[in-house]
């Protein structure tokens, strides 16, 4: 028998973001996943690539949860896009009905592309009723200023003040990524753990940021931990998956390539 994890995210129909990433990664990990879906997510080729957005219903969303964990005894979820607040409470109380060893939080506030007015209502809900749940926040750097409350993070330094602010608000483990944002040659993530931080760099490749490389990220992350390895190595893995995934990325017509996950 495997380890099993559950995803409850989007579905982003071209297959570089979203559950389709997540399931990709668990699968690529030696996980068995498993998954429930929250919203649609359809790029619109006719208008720029803008997203079109179609919410699953809140007794839907219920549904497929009661379902996943009745089939199997889940202990790990990763949780990606939820999109609405709506959907934040439906997510919230179905969480709240078993016991979870981890619960990863990819705290999506908007996709690539779309305006960040969209993002307020959503952070307030998901600072009031997910962060508290979660074991491990995963925060890019736009959803780490967000989250924490900052203007801007220009260094590592402001990256760690960033995880170190969105620890208080609930969860064990911030793990706070720059990607391409910060200045330098080196795509560098903070993990902070109580006191102790840790900090992961690889050169960066490219300027450009890669559909789906934060929820790779974070989905390898849930499949370590639900393997049994300690944080730190789950990110390490993760980020060597999401490292070779982009060098190794899958060409596309729309302005974002995407990671290949079955690169390793
Ligand atoms: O990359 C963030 C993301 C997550 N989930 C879904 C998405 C996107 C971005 O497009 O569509 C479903």
């Amino acid at each position: 028998m495997v380890h099993t994890a559950f995803v409850i995210a989007g579905s982003e129909a071209s297959g570089g973001a979203g559950i389709q990433a997540d399931l990709k990664t668990f699968q690529q990990l030696g996980v068995y996943g498993a998954g429930a879906l929250t919203c649609i997510v359809s790029f619109d080729p006719k208008n720029n690539w803008a997203h079109r957005f179609v919410p699953v219903d809140p007794q839907v969303i219920a549904d497929q949860i009661e379902a996943a964990t009745a089939v199997h005894n889940h202990t790990t979820v990763k949780i990606g896009m939820l999109g609405t607040p709506t959907t934040i409470d439906a997510v919230a109380q179905a969480l709240g009905r078993q016991q979870w060893d981890t619960i990863v939080l990819d705290p999506v506030l908007i996709c690539k592309g779309q305006e960040p007015g969209a993002a307020l209502d959503t952070d307030t809900a998901l600072r009031e009723k997910i962060l508290p749940l979660a074991t491990v926040v995963t925060p890019n750097h736009f959803e780490a200023m967000t989250l924490a409350g900052m203007d801007s993070i220009d260094s590592v330094d402001d990256l760690i003040e960033a995880a170190k602010r969105i620890q208080a608000l609930g969860p064990r483990y911030v793990v706070a990524k720059g990607g391409v944002e910060l200045p330098g040659d080196y795509a560098v993530d903070v993990l902070v753990d109580g006191e102790e931080v840790t900090i992961y760099s690889e050169p960066k490749i490219g300027s450009e940021r890669v559909s789906g490389a934060g929820c790779t990220f974070a989905a390898a992350i849930t499949a370590e931990l639900a393997k049994g390895s300690s944080i730190k190595d789950a990110v390490t893995v993760a980020k060597q998956l999401v490292t070779a995934g982009i060098t190794h990325r899958q060409p596309s017509n729309a302005p974002f390539d995407s990671v290949w996950q079955g690169v390793l």
